[in-house]
């Protein structure tokens, strides 16, 4: 099997294409990829056989909890036809027997080293090839460096006092003895309650005469019933094999699957149980997290989850203090990897296992002949430790990796991984990882992962083939950016407050960095797509056919506004501005209805208040806490034309609470019915009155501010020159969200941002024509920039979108006002559209801009 065994210390005079490290699911099909493709290739793997993870975790209960059909590789449609699993969730010895079949079937050993580590790998500048360096003392060169070593790959060192001191068996469950353990009569210590402790535990107890088990966080574990693999699910694999992985490709976890969009509070409680036990029932890992739309970023949504989960571990555990000690009350469902079990909760029934709480009785060190911890000392045969792994960047950056001017990679992610796709990072040029930091890895079906990542890098090296370029390096520029959308997608869920190996929590001293990229399988795998349909955007390449780099940015757009577009792409509406307008105010008030309905106030109350013209309705919001309170008068968008109380109900709801302040929106009149300046007019009509009375309205005469939205905002804005012009009412400070500020609509956002992100520059033309002929557009009333003078406003924050047409006019109307001295904040959102702040639980990543303009409003009724 080794045939390079006995050759050590030799330098290879072959100039090889590519080395692989690692001979897993990603080493092996990289080697069967890359030879069909003419490359010469060797992968080393330090183990004495193939199999990567399921090599090494043979421990006591080790099997997969992805389902086996889904846990395979979809690339050899005869391996799919001829290999069978036993099991649902095969275990360990099926999945190690399953890779060796392949690795005999195409033939794969005669290209692997086994038994070599790699020491180092140093980019050679001048020769453009790496040199690798084996702790057997081989050298290699060659043009391709790949790690394909698994995240989950260099066991965590044991970071627990005293742990040499022990003079019993210890074992860890990365590192199984090859010839199995037998615990049969023995006193068992096992620390660490994840999945490898979890699956092993229950099979351990049956053995041993006494199993302790230390337990520092419980863990979300829920029962695989196993067995079979599901007649159902086989029926479905095997009536279309092809169109089945292609659906697990397009899906967000790697597995084929229908996500919903149901929001857990849109159900009653008695509905959301009997979701929730029909996703314990499925014995599926991937149910819980996806039975509503919100599980994953609403933290109360989650609760329920969790709550719904220690019931059900209540229900199994007897003893009521051993059963309150194994719920979860510290993280939310999901955001530490939740387990797949077999028995796990049923064992701590047994007369012969008991459970220690390192958070009430920490260890204190590990004796010779046990563990002693605060209150107790264990005397034990064995220890076994499963304690997990350094995740993800551990096995990268244990090598030493050198790329230009000598830097190491373990300096260059010293504040965390750094990388473009997950795939390379700057300053290591054609050096490549499988399933790397930054790309969905362990938030998916690694065999998806792992062949999509597969399938790309091969494709990128084929095209530099053709066109001559030796080498390849991500820009700066696209590196930046990437990591900026993985950190701004992890940031909108629940995951960043968990203590966990995605964070790199569980490794003192490292850093705390959200690892995989929540997006899903299926927008990054679109990602990667668009990165090469776009000239390989963001990858610098470089050989005999010439230096060619297209830089920029994949991905501008915020993960939840990417999400909210490709939803209405889905409904395929007609655009609104090829609509009568009773339809296109129709169908505003159709889209907005299921949408969350935002947070509770203390009182909401509707009425009228003298308009210009006529009465106007109005909606008034106030706070749970004791009044009286300062005064928002805010404005609805909608071009003047669509919207009214309903439609910004959400966002008036969310200003109230962040702003602790009375909002009352006001409905103005609208075009076409009521043109230039009926709106305005209102608005200003609306403000005096409410100044006026505000002492009635609960609020605090003196304190009162403005705030509007689109065309509301262009109706605070216009109403505080009017205010100043007149000399009151006494307006405190204004809020411009996205407002419309002047009628020009040629500026370059109009330009870039004028199609595909919901307002359209023809949308706004068409708001433009029904408002204000075309002499009044130039009016101040109309077009607040174009007025006389700034100055003399109240202080302002505006609030302008990266992906708006209204971007430039916004941005200009906050500088214009800091130049004629009036206090302007400006808060320019980053991959935001004209819609995205006022979608309350909607676009997660608004809520610090929203928290901005609570922030802003509570300043300016201090000053
Ligand atoms: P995990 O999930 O990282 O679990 C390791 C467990 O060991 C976890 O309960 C840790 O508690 C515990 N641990 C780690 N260090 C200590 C010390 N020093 N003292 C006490 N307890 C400790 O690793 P697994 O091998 O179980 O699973 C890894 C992945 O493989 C799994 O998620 C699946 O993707 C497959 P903590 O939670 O850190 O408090």
């Amino acid at each position: 099997m080794n045939e390079h065994a006995g050759e050590q210390g030799r330098t290879d005079d072959v100039e090889l294409d590519v080395v692989v490290v690692g001979a897993g699911f990603a080493g092996l099909y990289l080697l069967h990829k890359l030879r069909g493709l003419g490359f010469a290739t060797t992968v080393l793997e330090q183990a004495d056989d193939v199999g990567g993870t399921w090599y090494w975790n043979r421990y006591p209960g080790a099997r997969c909890d992805i389902e086996s059909i889904d846990y395979s590789y979809s690339f050899d449609p005869e391996l799919q036809r001829t290999w069978t699993w036993s099991e649902r969730y095969a275990t360990q010895p099926e999945i190690l027997r399953y890779l060796g079949h392949v690795a005999d079937k195409l033939d794969l050993r005669r290209d692997i080293r086994f038994s070599t580590r790699v020491a180092s790998a140093a980019w050679d500048e001048a020769a453009s090839r790496w040199t690798i360096r084996t702790e057997r003392g081989d050298t290699l060169r060659c043009r391709f460096y790949v790690m394909a070593t698994g995240c989950l790959s260099l066991p965590k060192t044991a970071d627990v006092p005293g742990i040499d001191r022990f003079r019993g068996a210890t074992y860890y469950t990365g590192r199984w003895p090859h010839e199995g353990v037998d615990f049969t009569g023995k006193r068992v210590a096992v620390i660490g309650t994840g999945s490898s402790g979890v699956q092993s535990i229950p099979l351990i107890a049956e053995q041993a005469a006494e199993l302790t088990v230390f337990q520092r966080t419980p863990n979300f574990s829920r029962p695989a019933f196993n067995g079979p693999v599901p007649r159902e699910k086989k029926a479905q694999f095997d009536a279309d094999p092809a169109a089945y992985r292609e659906a697990g490709r397009w899906s967000p976890i790697g597995v084929p699957s229908e996500p919903t969009m149901i929001r857990t509070f849109q159900v009653s409680a008695e509905e959301r149980r009997a979701v929730f036990e029909g996703a314990w029932q499925s014995g599926d890992l991937l149910a819980m997290g996806s039975t509503f739309a919100d599980m994953g970023t609403n933290p109360e949504a989650n609760e329920t989850a969790c709550e719904f989960l220690r019931e059900k571990i209540r229900s199994i555990v007897r003893d009521p203090e051993t059963a309150e000690t194994l719920c979860p009350k510290d993280h939310y469902y999901g955001t530490k990897r939740p387990c797949l079990d077999t028995h796990y909760f049923e064992t701590f029934n047994r007369p012969n296992v008991r459970l220690v709480d390192l958070r009430r009785d920490p260890i204190q060190t590990i004796t010779e002949t046990g563990i002693t911890t605060t209150a107790s000392s264990f005397a034990f045969d064995a220890i076994v430790f499963a304690t997990g792994f350094d995740a993800m960047t551990g096995p990268i950056v244990a090598v030493d990796v050198r790329g230009h001017g000598e830097q190491t990679l373990a300096r260059r992610w010293t504040d965390g991984p750094r990388t473009y796709l997950g795939l390379m990072t700057t300053g290591f040029p054609n050096f490549f990882m499988i399933t790397g930091p930054g790309s969905p890895s362990v938030l998916s079906n690694m065999v998806v992962s792992i062949e999509q990542h597969v399938d790309w890098l091969s494709a990128c090296l084929d095209h530099m083939r053709a066109r001559k370029l030796d080498v390849v390096e991500p820009t700066p520029t696209a590196e930046a950016g990437w990591v900026q959308h993985v950190n701004d997608a992890a940031d909108i869920t629940l995951y960043p407050r968990a203590a966990s190996w995605y964070m790199g929590a569980n490794v003192p001293g490292k850093p705390r960095v959200f690892l995989p990229y929540v997006g899903g399988v299926d927008r990054y795998r679109k990602i990667c797509d668009e990165v090469v349909s776009r000239d390989y955007l963001g990858f610098a390449f470089d050989g005999p056919g010439g230096a060619r780099c297209h830089d920029g940015v994949v991905q501008r757009l915020q993960l939840d506004v990417t999400m909210v577009l490709e939803m209405i792409e889905l409904l395929g509406l007609p655009p609104i501005e090829t609509l009568p307008v009773p339809e296109a105010r129709a169908g505003m008030q159709a889209l907005a209805t299921g949408r969350p309905p935002g947070p509770d106030v203390g009182e909401t109350r509707d009425g009228t208040l003298p308009g210009a013209a006529a009465p106007l309705a109005h909606r008034l919001y106030r706070p749970s806490t004791p009044g009286p309170h300062p005064i928002v008068v805010y404005f609805h968008g909608g071009g003047w034309v669509l919207g009214d109380l309903d439609a910004d109900d959400p966002f008036c709801r969310d200003l109230c609470v962040r702003a602790n302040a009375v909002v009352v929106s006001v409905d103005y009149r609208h075009a076409p019915e009521a043109r230039f300046p009926a709106a305005v007019d209102d608005g200003f009509a609306a403000v005096r009155w409410i100044a006026a009375n505000a002492t009635a309205l609960g609020g605090i005469p003196g304190k009162l501010a403005v705030c509007g939205w689109s065309a509301g905002g262009n109706i605070a804005a216009v109403v505080c020159q009017l205010a100043r012009d007149a000399s009151g009412p006494a307006i405190a400070g204004q809020v411009l969200v996205t407002p419309v500020t002047d009628s020009d609509l040629t500026r370059p956002s109009y330009v870039e941002n004028g199609d595909g992100y919901i307002l359209t520059t023809a949308l706004m033309r068409w708001f433009w024509d029904h408002y204000a002929d075309p002499s009044d557009r130039s009016n101040p009333k109309a077009s607040p920039l174009r007025a006389a003078t700034l100055s003399g406003l109240p202080p302002a924050l505006v609030l302008t979108c990266e992906f708006d047409p209204l971007r430039d006019e916004g941005t200009a109307y906050a500088n214009a006002m800091a130049s004629a001295g009036v206090p302007v904040e400006h808060l320019a959102c980053r991959g935001q559209i004209h819609t995205s702040l006022t979608a309350v639980d909607v676009i997660l990543s608004g809520d610090h801009a929203r928290e901005a303009m609570g922030a802003a409003l509570r300043r300016f009724f201090v000053a």
